[in-house]
C-alpha cells in the first residue's frame, strides 16, 4: 500500500482558511458594577468568577479613532481575517481524542499575515450550535480590551485596528467574559499574527572563519524559507477533558508544536525510504505513522543546505520555552522589528512570547527543535528538521522517474507540512510543495485539498515503486 512515492512538483501556496463573511454586530460590553475579593483565599476564586458571570470590565464605553469605517477610509491596506469559533473532538497521541476548542476548526488557528501599517479587520463568528461563547484577543493590536469580549452562539463581533508594530503576535480566545479562558486556549483557541516590517527583513549576516582567528563574514539576503513553529501544552483527564487542577499545579499532560506532540517525526513512509522497511523505525519517537492517520500523519521538515531558513516562534504555554535546535546555532535572534541575538545556542520565551529565528543549515543532516526542558522533551516538544539529502536518497528517487534530477531538499518530492507554513509575506521563499499535515477536522483538510495541498495519503499509493 505504502510502498509507492509521489512526483510532486506543484508549487501549492498554504490554504487560507476562508470562513464565510457575516455582517457586523459589533456592540459594547455592558457595564456592570459586580466584584471580586480575591483576599478571601479560603474561596474557589474560580468559582467566584463564574457565580458572577465573569469577569467584565467596568469602564465607560471608549470612542476610538479604531472602527473600522474610520480606517478603512485612511487608505491603508485593509486585511480581512475571518475566524469561527468551534468545539470538536481533535485526536491526541495514543490513538484518542480529545474535547478540542478551535478557531476555524484547526490547532492552532489560521496564521495571520500582514505588513506593518496594514489595517486588520477581525471577524469572529460564533456559529449558533457551538456550545458555548468565544472571544479573540489579538496581542498585535493596541486598542481597548473592551474589543476582545466573547460573544455569544448566533453571534459575531467584529473589530478594527492599525498592524503598528512588526513581529509575531499571538491571538487567543478570551474565554465567556474571561471565565474559562485558561481551558478554551489550552483547549486549542491560540495563532498567531506575522506584522512583516515596512521595510521587510533584514539581510542574515553569518560570522564564519577563514582559518585560526581569521572572520569570514558571510551575508544572506532577506529572503527566506519560513516556518512557523507554536509550543503550548495540554493538560487532559484521561477521558480527554480539560483539567483545570491540572493547569493550576502546572502538571501539564502533554508537551504541543503547532498543537500535536511529536508532530514532526518520521512515518512509514520515510522509513520505507531510508530503512527499506515500512515497519522498521529509524527514530525514537514516532507515534504518528500510519497513511491511515491522514491529515495527522507525521510529517518532517524539509529545508536545503545554504539556505536561509526563517522560524516564527510563539510560546502559548503555561510553562516557558527554551528554544533550541540540536546540531545547530540560532544565527540570529529577533524580536519585534529588533535583533537580540546572535550565534546563539537557546532562547527563552516566557508565557506569551516569541521570537524569530533566522538561521542556515550548513551541513546535510537531521535536527531536532526541542523545549530544551527535558520534561517538555520526552512530552511532545520535539521535531525534526532534515536538511538537504542526508540520507543519499537522490539517485533512488531518480532512477525511480520520481524525480527528473537531484534534488537541493526532500520538500521538492514530499512537501512540507502545510501546519508549519506560514503565509508569503515580504520575503518569503516559496516551499516547493506543501503537504496536507495538522490538527485539523476532516472538513479543514478536505478544503485545504480543494485549494491544491497534497494529500500525500492518497497521492503515495498512486505512484511507482522506487527501486
Ligand atoms: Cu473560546
Amino acid at each position: 500500500m505504502n510502498k509507492r512515492y509521489s512526483m510532486i512538483f506543484t508549487i501549492a501556496a498554504v490554504a487560507v482558511m476562508s470562513a464565510t463573511l457575516f455582517g457586523s454586530t459589533y456592540s459594547q460590553t455592558q457595564i456592570t458594577s459586580q466584584s471580586l475579593d480575591v483576599s478571601k483565599l479560603e474561596v474557589d476564586v474560580m468559582d467566584q468568577i463564574r457565580q458572577m458571570g465573569g469577569l467584565q470590565l467596568v469602564m465607560p464605553q471608549a470612542f476610538a479613532e479604531t472602527d473600522c469605517g474610520a480606517l478603512q477610509a485612511t487608505g491603508r491596506n485593509v486585511v480581512e481575517f475571518n475566524l469561527t469559533g468551534e468545539s470538536v473532538e481533535l485526536p491526541i497521541m495514543g490513538g484518542k481524542t480529545f474535547n478540542a476548542m478551535t478557531f476555524s476548526g484547526q490547532v492552532p488557528g489560521p496564521t495571520l499575515r500582514v505588513t506593518q501599517g496594514d489595517v486588520v479587520k477581525m471577524t469572529l463568528t460564533i456559529p449558533s450550535d457551538e456550545v458555548t461563547g468565544h472571544g479573540n484577543d489579538m496581542h498585535a493590536s493596541q486598542i481597548t480590551a473592551l474589543a476582545f469580549d466573547s460573544v455569544n452562539p448566533g453571534e459575531t463581533i467584529q473589530y478594527c485596528y492599525i498592524a503598528e508594530a512588526a513581529g509575531v503576535f499571538k491571538y487567543h480566545c478570551s474565554g465567556v467574559h474571561l471565565v474559562g479562558m485558561d481551558q478554551h486556549v489550552l483547549s486549542g483557541m491560540y495563532g498567531i499574527a506575522i506584522v512583516d516590517p515596512a521595510k521587510g527583513y533584514k539581510k542574515l549576516m553569518v560570522e564564519k572563519t577563514s582559518g585560526s582567528g581569521q572572520l569570514d563574514r558571510q551575508f544572506y539576503s532577506a529572503d527566506a524559507l519560513e516556518f512557523t513553529l507554536q509550543f503550548n501544552q495540554l493538560y487532559l483527564t484521561p477521558e480527554g477533558n480539560y483539567d483545570a487542577g491540572a493547569m493550576f499545579q502546572h502538571h501539564n499532560t502533554a508537551t504541543v508544536v503547532n498543537g500535536i506532540q511529536f508532530g514532526y517525526t518520521p512515518n512509514m513512509l520515510h522509513n520505507l525510504l531510508i530503512t527499506g522497511d515500512a515497519n522498521k523505525n529509524f527514530f525514537v519517537a514516532q507515534p504518528w505513522t500510519g497513511l491511515e492517520l491522514e491529515q495527522y500523519q507525521s510529517q518532517l521538515l524539509y529545508v536545503e543546505n545554504g539556505q536561509h531558513v526563517r522560524l516564527f516562534i510563539e510560546n502559548h504555554g503555561n510553562e516557558p520555552v527554551f528554544f533550541h535546535i540540536v546540531g545547530e546555532i540560532l544565527d540570529r535572534v529577533t524580536q519585534g522589528n529588533r535583533v537580540q541575538s546572535a550565534a546563539t545556542e537557546t532562547w527563552l520565551l516566557g508565557g506569551s512570547q516569541n521570537m524569530i529565528a533566522d538561521l542556515v543549515f550548513d551541513e546535510p543532516g537531521v535536527y531536532a527543535l526541542v523545549n530544551h526542558d527535558y520534561a517538555a522533551i520526552y512530552t511532545g516538544g520535539l521535531g525534526l528538521f532534515v536538511a538537504g539529502d542526508p540520507f543519499g536518497l537522490n539517485p533512488r528517487l531518480v532512477n525511480a522517474g520520481i524525480i527528473p534530477a537531484p534534488v537541493a531538499s526532500y520538500a521538492y518530492a514530499l512537501g512540507n507540512p502545510s501546519d508549519a507554513v506560514p503565509p508569503m509575506g515580504k520575503n518569503s521563499i516559496a516551499h516547493p510543495a506543501v503537504n496536507i499535515h495538522g490538527l485539523y477536522t476532516d472538513d479543514v483538510a478536505s478544503e485545504m485539498k480543494a485549494n491544491g495541498v497534497i494529500p500525500l495519503w492518497e497521492v503515495i499509493p498512486t505512484l511507482p515503486p522506487v527501486p
